[in-house]
C-alpha cells in the first residue's frame, strides 16, 4: 500500500451513493409510478402478493397527494399494516420526480412510544437555555441524542470551509475510544454525501455487515434508476460500511446539523454491536437535530452581532480621532484602536512612495512590493490568511505576516492600509492517518487506524471573519469620506 494521491480521494466523491439500486435489508421497499401508482420495481425477495396486499391496505388518497421530496422532509409514516404470516410492518411513504416509494419495516420493540418521546424532548427543551455556549450546547445535544437512541457512543462534529470535521462534543460508554477533539479529513466524509446530507438530515445503518438486497426494476425500469436521496432504507457506500466496520462500530447513526443553508455538521451516534431505531425514535432524533441546529444558529448571529457591534465602535472612534487631527491617512497609525479593529499584530500606512507602521510587519522594500501589488489587483478589500501561497515574498514577509488585510482607498493613488496577522502553528490531532492507503489495484481503501495522528501545519494566519472584513469596508467608506471632504478643503483654501 501506498499515500493515497488526491486523485484516488477525487474518486471517492464520484460513488453515485443517491442510486445504489439496493437497499439495507432491514426492511422491504416498492417503487411505484409517481402517476399511475403501478409498481415498478420492488426489492428482491419480496413476493408479489405482499406488494398487492401493501397496496390495498393503504390509502390511495394518501398514496396520491404525497407532497414531493425536499431538503430536510423526511418520509411520511403512513401507519402499520398487517400482513398474513408476517409481523406487522411499519410502512413510510415518500414522493420523488417519478416515484412514489414505499417503505415497510417490521415493527420494532426497541421503539418509544410517543409519551416517552414528548418527556426526552422536554426535558431538551428545557435545558437548552442553560447551555451559554456551542461546546455546552453540543454536549446537551449529545448527551439527548445518546438517550434516546441507546447507541454507545454519540459525539457531535462540526465541518470547516474545507470539509474536514472536527468533534467538538461526545459522550460514551466506558468500553468505547474518545474522538474528542479529533480532526476528520474531508474526505471521511466525501462531497457527494456532504451534499446528500443537506438533503436528507437522517441516515441509519443497523448493521455494518449487512448484505445489500438489491431493487429489481419490474416492467422496463431500471433499478438503478429509482433516486433514493431521501429512502430511509438506501443501502449505503461500501467503502463506507467497511470503515464502520474498521472503527470497530456495527451500528451508526447520523442526523445533519443545518445552519443557515450549510451543512454545518453532524450528530453522529455508534454501537458496537448492530442496533436499530424504531420510528418514533427516529423522529425524536431529527426533532433533535432541528433543535440543535436552530439554537446553533441563533448563537451564532448573535456572537456575529456583538462582534459587529464592537467593531463598528472601534471604527467610529478611529474615524473620530483622525477627523479631530488634521485628516492626514498617515496618522491612522498612531490612533489608538487600529490594531484591535483587525485582531492584528501590525499594520502600515501606505501612501504611494511612503510607508507609516505600528507593530510587527515586514521590511519596507517587502511592505511596498506587497502594496504595489495588492493595489494593481484593483479590489477594494482584500484579505489572505495564507500569504506566501497567494503571493509569495521572502521567508520574512512570511515570519511576520502570514495572513494580510488590505483596503484600498484610492484607485488612482496607491494609498493602501494593510494589516498582518503572525503565522499560528496549528497541531492537529487527526484520528488515524488522514492520508489513505491504496491497493494495488489502485483502490482506495478507508484507513484501518483511528488511534491519533498528530500533524503540524503551518504557513498560515487565523482566518479574517466577515465581521471583521465588513469592519474594514465601513472604515474604508469613511475615510474616503474624510479623505475627499479635506481635498475640498484644501482646494476651498487655494481660492
Ligand atoms: C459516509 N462517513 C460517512 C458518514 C460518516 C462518516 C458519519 C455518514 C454515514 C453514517 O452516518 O454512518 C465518517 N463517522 C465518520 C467520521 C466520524 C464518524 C469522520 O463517526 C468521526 C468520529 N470514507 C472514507 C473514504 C471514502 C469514504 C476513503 O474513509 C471514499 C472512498 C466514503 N463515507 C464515504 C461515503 C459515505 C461516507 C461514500 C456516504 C455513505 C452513504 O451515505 O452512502
Amino acid at each position: 500500500t501506498a499515500d493515497a494521491l488526491p486523485s484516488d480521494l477525487a474518486a471517492c466523491d464520484l460513488e453515485p451513493i443517491r442510486w445504489p439500486g439496493a437497499i439495507q435489508p432491514h426492511g422491504r421497499m416498492l417503487v411505484l409510478d409517481a402517476q399511475t401508482l403501478q409498481p415498478v420495481a420492488a426489492s428482491a425477495g419480496w413476493p408479489a402478493p405482499d406488494h398487492a396486499a401493501v397496496l390495498e391496505a393503504l390509502d390511495r388518497t394518501a398514496l396520491s397527494s404525497l407532497p414531493a421530496a425536499g431538503p430536510g422532509m423526511s418520509p411520511i409514516s403512513l401507519g402499520s399494516v398487517q400482513l398474513p404470516g408476517r409481523a406487522a410492518q411499519e410502512v413510510s411513504a415518500h414522493r420523488t420526480a417519478s416515484h412514489v416509494i414505499v417503505e415497510c419495516e417490521d415493527a420494532s420493540p426497541q421503539d418509544h412510544g410517543p409519551s416517552r418521546i414528548y418527556a426526552l424532548a422536554r426535558n431538551f427543551l428545557s435545558r437548552l437555555n442553560e447551555a451559554r455556549d456551542l461546546p455546552a450546547l453540543c454536549l446537551l445535544a449529545a448527551e439527548e441524542m445518546r438517550r434516546v437512541s441507546g447507541f454507545g457512543r454519540a459525539l457531535v462534529y462540526r465541518f470547516d470551509d474545507d470539509g474536514h470535521g472536527e468533534v467538538l462534543a461526545e459522550t460514551l460508554e466506558p468500553d468505547y475510544d474518545s474522538y474528542l477533539g479529533h480532526h476528520f479529513p474531508a474526505s471521511d466524509i466525501p462531497r457527494q454525501a456532504r451534499a446528500l446530507y443537506l438533503l436528507n438530515h437522517f441516515r441509519l445503518i443497523p448493521d455494518a455487515g449487512y448484505a445489500p438486497v438489491p431493487l429489481l426494476g419490474l416492467e422496463g425500469c431500471a433499478a438503478s434508476q429509482v433516486d433514493l436521496s431521501h429512502a430511509l432504507l438506501r443501502s449505503v457506500s461500501p467503502v463506507h460500511v467497511e470503515y464502520m466496520r474498521n472503527m470497530g462500530t456495527l451500528a451508526s447513526m447520523s442526523v445533519s446539523i443545518v445552519v443557515d443553508g450549510k451543512l454545518w455538521g453532524l450528530v453522529s451516534c455508534h454501537n458496537h454491536a448492530p442496533r436499530t431505531l424504531g420510528p418514533n425514535a427516529r423522529a425524536a432524533c431529527e426533532h433533535l437535530g432541528q433543535l440543535l441546529s436552530l439554537q446553533i444558529g441563533a448563537l451564532q448571529a448573535a456572537e456575529e452581532a456583538a462582534a459587529r457591534l464592537e467593531l463598528r465602535q472601534l471604527t467610529l472612534s478611529l474615524v473620530a480621532q483622525l477627523a479631530e487631527s488634521d485628516g492626514t491617512l498617515s496618522r491612522l497609525v498612531q490612533a489608538g484602536g487600529l490594531l484591535r479593529l483587525a485582531r492584528a499584530s501590525g499594520a502600515a500606512v501606505v501612501l504611494d512612495e511612503a510607508v507609516w507602521t505600528v507593530g510587527t510587519t515586514p521590511p519596507p522594500a517587502e511592505l511596498e512590493a506587497l502594496a504595489h501589488w495588492v493595489a494593481a489587483r484593483g479590489e477594494d478589500i482584500y484579505a489572505s490568511d495564507e500569504l506566501a501561497r497567494d503571493f509569495g515574498g521572502s521567508p520574512a514577509l512570511r515570519e511576520n505576516a502570514a495572513g494580510v488585510l488590505a483596503v484600498s482607498i484610492s484607485q488612482v493613488h496607491r494609498h493602501v492600509i494593510l494589516w498582518f496577522r503572525p503565522e499560528i502553528v496549528r497541531t492537529v490531532r487527526w484520528a488515524g492517518n488522514p492520508r489513505k492507503a491504496v491497493d494495488e489495484a489502485g483502490r482506495i481503501h478507508p484507513r484501518k487506524s483511528f488511534d491519533s495522528w498528530v500533524e503540524r501545519l503551518g504557513g498560515r494566519s487565523a482566518r479574517w471573519l466577515p465581521s471583521e472584513l465588513a469592519a474594514a469596508r465601513e472604515l474604508r467608506d469613511a475615510l474616503i469620506g474624510i479623505v475627499l471632504r479635506r481635498a475640498q478643503e484644501m482646494a476651498d483654501a487655494a481660492t
